[in-house]
């Protein structure tokens, strides 16, 4: 499918303030894709489709997870992470994006992972600062990210990670995962 079409079939499978914040998105990660040195088509193209499935019901995220043979770990974690894992096979399977960065975007967007390539920072971080967010910390993540992609990562995945455990939520090991290797990145600096 062309970009066009990809637009048209994913803002019909949500309602419309999920649209306007997938557009965020979509802005948000053409600026830091300039900003940072990555494709902004790529960054683009990742940030229309990251959250295709967000408004799928909860079973039809799980089916499509177990019959598309795909990680079943994140079953025994929080619901919000399965349409990431959806919404990258939904990109390559419905949309043909056969480009697998792309798609990786799409899957770590939500628990981030350790050693995120370029484009996931971005689509990461981008979901995390969009314009229509509005949530305490959201300025100073953007603050940050004027100047280190890392350092607004970090604070957005120890924000994400004391949310959690502050509702007594599970938190996804991957997300631990991605947040040290945040730390050991800013270290080697
Ligand atoms: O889909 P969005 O609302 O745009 O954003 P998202 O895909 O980043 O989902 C964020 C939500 O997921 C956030 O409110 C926290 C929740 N969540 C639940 N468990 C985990 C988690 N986020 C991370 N990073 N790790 C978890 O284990
Ligand atoms: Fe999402
Ligand atoms: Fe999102």
């Amino acid at each position: 499918m062309n970009k066009a079409q990809i637009i048209e079939s994913v803002s019909v499978q949500m309602p419309e303030r999920r649209w306007i914040h997938t557009q965020g998105v979509m802005s948000t990660a053409i600026e830091l894709a300039k900003r940072y040195g990555e494709n902004p088509e790529r960054a683009e193209l990742a940030a229309i489709i990251h959250d295709v499935a967000k408004y799928w019901p909860v079973a039809e995220q799980a089916a499509y997870i177990k019959q598309y043979s795909l990680d079943e770990q994140v079953l025994q974690y929080n619901k919000e992470l399965w349409h990431a894992e959806v919404g990258a096979s939904v990109a390559k399977e419905k949309y043909g994006v056969h480009d697998s960065e792309i798609c990786d975007a799409i899957r770590y967007h939500t628990s981030g992972r350790a050693n995120m390539t370029l484009i996931e920072k971005i689509v990461w971080l981008a979901d995390y600062i969009e314009p229509n967010r509005d949530f305490p910390g959201v300025n100073e993540a953007r603050a940050l990210a004027e100047t280190s992609l890392e350092r607004a990562i970090l604070f957005g995945l120890d924000q994400t990670i004391v949310f959690l455990i502050e509702k007594g939520k599970i938190v996804y090991p991957v997300t631990i995962e991605a947040r040290n290797s945040i730390v050991q990145q800013l270290n080697m600096k």
